[in-house]
This record gives structure tokens, sequence and C-alpha cells, in this order.
């Protein structure tokens, strides 16, 4: 039996919980996962229990040939559009996305388009020769940009958007994105990725390409195809100027999320103003951290996991854009991948995980997104969806936020337990509460008084989240 169906059975034998009925879907309890660097045979059976768990959507690494070597970025080096990599064959891949698709949890791809590879010359990883501007059948030297604005055409000045757009982002050759021919093999790209089956493309470095010359390359595409920008709001481009062709991820966000841990100071969380500047949240993804992210430690990680764990109730009960939570592997150095001893990347074992442990070493597959905490929050998301936040309470260490009569969410990161008593919308009862309760509710029940005032003593370090699908009547 699927691990959330013996959570929920269990409560309902032992306490009486009721289950209410699934919410309709919507924006922004449309849940995603970026399963960075899982093979196409390993997503595909983990699509089963994402099911299971409520997600419905994976984000991939990068499926098409890529340049030899051992870092897990090489994958961003497109050397042909072979969809055969170290992360599976063209076969595996749509695979995936027919098995996935079997499940109701829909692939959305990462599309290199912006470049190629910044080497001078190599054999590709599925056999293809090429250069760094020339790849056979594809593309040829008059296909890049040649900015020369910069002493080695790299991009230097990230305010001056000429050069963003048309010199090379650290070094990998640019296309012309404007000419005519690049355009049709990138929109035929586009196309051969769609014909598989997935819901849609994360665009990779869309600031990196004229706002719009990319909607010209994606013009063509079905109209419910989904599209989500790669843009970093730095200097004067902005992601709000890609969102009339898709989503975008709001990268203030998890670095807001992490500056909360650094400084153990979160009372700013409560305030409305916070949200000032963000994507609308129709246009946004949330995340707490990505693959880049992750490594320039400019959000949380793996490094310290149970505030990986924090981070991800709050993105899940804060109602902000589409979730992105994120599942990865530990490392020591910033190249390292996961590699078998065919060379090919290794599959993770997540069959056992229900929390995170204490700390990981290089190499090891975390498995975030079985963590039965998450799992329980992604229910709070689902049973809270459309309710504005109300109820806020803040001190140095407390945040508290209710989501109307569905559902509250208080985290305490001071050091020092705290007394609560907090006015809520919640009808009175005896709630689950579901952040600590991974087996069953037995030791894990809270009280909502007649007044709906919520009166717990939060212990130092620790979440609590109730809502309304988990009320005894
Ligand atoms: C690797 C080596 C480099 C080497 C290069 C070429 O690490 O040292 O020069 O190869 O040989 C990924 C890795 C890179 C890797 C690259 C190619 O992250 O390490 O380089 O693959 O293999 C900007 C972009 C943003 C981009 C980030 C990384 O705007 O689009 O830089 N993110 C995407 C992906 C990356 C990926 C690429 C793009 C390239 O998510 O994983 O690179 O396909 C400010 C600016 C941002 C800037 C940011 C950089 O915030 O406003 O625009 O992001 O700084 O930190
Ligand atoms: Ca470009």
């Amino acid at each position: 039996m699927r691990p959330i169906a013996i959570f929920a059975a269990l409560l309902l034998t032992l306490t009486g919980c009721t289950q209410a009925q699934d919410p309709p879907k919507s924006h922004e309890s449309n849940i995603g996962v970026q399963l960075f660097m899982w093979n196409w045979n390993s997503i595909a059976a983990e699509c089963e229990f994402l099911a299971q768990a409520g997600y419905d959507w994976v984000l991939t690494s990068p499926p098409q040939e890529h340049i030899t070597g051992d870092p897990w970025w090489v994958h961003y080096q497109p050397v042909s559009y072979e969809l055969q990599s170290r992360l599976g064959t063209e076969a595996q891949f749509k695979e995936m996305v027919q098995s996935c698709g079997d499940h109701g949890i829909e692939i959305i791809t990462d599309a290199v388009i912006n470049h190629m590879s910044a080497q001078d010359s190599g054999v590709g990883y599925f056999g293809t020769e090429f250069s760094k501007s020339v790849y056979p059948g594809l593309y040829n030297e008059s296909d890049f940009h040649n900015c020369q604005l910069t002493a080695n055409n790299q991009i230097l000045n990230y305010n001056n958007v000429l050069e963003v757009q048309s010199c090379e982002l650290l070094g990998l050759s640019d296309l012309n994105t404007s000419k005519p021919e690049v355009i049709a093999t990138l929109k035929s790209y586009l196309e051969k990725l769609l014909d598989t089956g997935v819901a849609g493309v994360r665009i990779d470095a869309a600031k990196h390409i004229y706002a719009p010359e990319l909607a010209v390359i994606l013009e063509d595409l079905p109209e419910a195809t989904v599209v989500m920008h790669e843009v970093i709001a730095g200097g004067p481009l902005q992601p709000e100027q890609y969102t009339d062709t898709g989503l975008a991820w709001e990268f203030e966000y998890p670095a807001n999320i992490k500056s909360y841990f650094d400084s153990n100071v979160i009372s700013s969380a409560a305030n409305a103003s916070r949200w000032s500047g963000y994507l609308p949240s129709t246009d946004a993804i949330s995340f707490i951290t990505n693959h880049d992210t992750e490594r320039n430690r400019s959000a949380l990680s793996f490094r310290e996991p149970k505030v990986f764990e924090f981070g991800t109730a709050i993105l899940l009960a804060e109602g902000y854009g589409s979730p992105q939570l994120y599942s990865a592997y530990a490392f020591d150095d910033y190249d390292f991948a996961p590699i078998d001893n065919r060379g090919l990347i290794s599959s993770p074992d997540c069959d056992s995980v229900v929390a995170p442990n204490a700390s990981y070493t290089q190499g090891e597959w975390i498995c975030q997104h079985r963590w039965q905490s998450t799992i329980n929050m992604i229910e709070f998301r689902k049973q809270t969806d459309g309710k504005q936040i109300t109820n806020t309470k803040k001190d140095r260490g407390i945040f508290g936020m209710g989501r109307e009569d569905a559902g509250y969410f208080l985290i305490n990161i001071g050091n020092a337990a705290y007394s609560a008593e907090i006015e809520t919308m919640l009808p009175p009862g005896v709630y689950c509460d579901v952040y600590n309760a991974v087996e069953d509710c037995d030791s894990y029940k809270i009280e909502i008084d007649d007044d709906s005032i919520l009166r717990f003593e939060i212990p130092a370090e620790t979440a609590i989240a109730i809502h309304r699908g988990l009320l005894d009547q």
C-alpha cells in the first residue's frame, strides 16, 4: 500500500478523522518537483509514487546529446538535438513520458536553446563530431552571434543588455536567435520534444535570448504547452519581460527564505510588503532552491536538511506561485555528478526515505520529495488552495500564518519554546499536526478552542501545520 494511504487509513481508524474531497486543481496547488539529474528510467519508476503523493509535474535535466566529461554541467552544452545522453536514450525518454503520463504526471523538460558548447572541438556523447561553431546538420559559423563587445566574446557586464543577449554566457557559443534558419532549427527541436508527449519546456538561460525573438521561436507550439522561463532578475533584464510567453521562476523567493534562516529572525515573513516586487502569483514558479542556487549558496541546500524541510513547508504553506520542489544528490565539489561504472548517471533508491538524515555524503541521493512532512504539506497546499493569508503571527523566531478557515501553519526557528495564543478562522475541533505526524496522528493532535484560538506551546526549532482535511468531528 502506498505510504500516504497507510497514513490516511491509520488516521481514519485511530482518530476518526474525516478526509475532505480533493479540491479542484488550480494554479497554486499545481505541484512540481525538479528531479535534478535523475535518469529517465528512475523518473519513470518514481511517477507512481509521485502521483499518489499529490505531485502534478516533474522538471527533468536536459535530454539532448552533450559534450563528454564527468561534471553534471556537460548536459548544458548541447552538440546535437539527438535525445541521447548519460541520462538515457530517446526510447527511455519516451517511455518515461508515457509511463508518467499514465499516472497523471506531466513532464517538463529542460531546453537548452540559447547556446551550444564551449569546446573548441570534440566528439559528443552520441558520437557527433563538432567544433565550437560547426554542428553538422544544424549550425555553421554564420549561425552564431559574434558579439565582439568584449575581449573574449564572453558576457562581463550584466547591465548591458546587448552583451547579455549576444555575447557568450560562460564561453558557450551563442546562437544568433534573430536568424530565420536558427529559429527554424530551434522550432523543430522544440516540436521534437513536444512530440514525445512532454507537457512543456524550461527555457534555459531565457534571459540571454531577446524576448521578442524567443516569442517567435515559441509561437507555433500548441496552445496548451507549458513554458517556464529561467530569467534571474539583474540589471535591466527582468522576468516580467518574458511572462507574456510563459511562467518564470521568482528568484527573490528562495533568497528571501534563506535570509530568515541565516539571521534566525523570521518575523518579517509576516509582512505583506514582503511580496512587493515579486512576480504576480499567476506568472510565478515559487521554489526554495534549484541546481544553481544550491551550488552558489544563494538559497537553501541539502547541507542543512532540517532547514530545507522547513523551507519546503513554508513554500507549500504560503500559496504563492506554482510551487516547484527540489530533489537531488549531495556533493562536496561543484562539478560532481553521480556516475556509475558504465559512465551513466546512477539510479537513486528512495524506497526507505520518509524524513531527512542529519547529514549526507557526496553522491548520496537525498530524495527530499519523499519526506513525509513534505508530502503532508502538499495536502495542506491543496486543502488551502485559493485562501488568503490571514491571522499572521510574528515574533523574532516565530512566523504563523492562517489560510482563512482552511489551515494554520506556525514555525519557531528560535532556540526556545514559545507559548502561542493565536486567533484563527478555523472551526473548533481537534486537528492533526501534519508537519510532525509521519505515521499517525496519535501524539500530534492540536486543539482549536471554541473561540477559534490556537493555544499551543511550540518547541524550539519546530513547525506545526493543521488543515481542515484532517479534523476530528
Ligand atoms: C561550465 C563551467 C564554467 C565554464 C563553462 C564553459 O562551470 O566554468 O566556463 O562550463 O566551459 C551550467 C553550469 C555552469 C557550466 C554550464 C555549461 O551552471 O557551471 O559552466 O552549465 O556547462 C547566469 C544565467 C543563467 C545560468 C547561470 C548559471 O543568466 O541562465 O548563469 N543558469 C542556466 C542553468 C545553468 C547552466 C546554464 C544556464 C548554461 O541553470 O545550470 O550552466 O546552460 C547573476 C546574473 C544571472 C547569472 C548569475 C550567475 O545573478 O543576474 O544572470 O546567471 O549571476 O550566477
Ligand atoms: Ca544569446
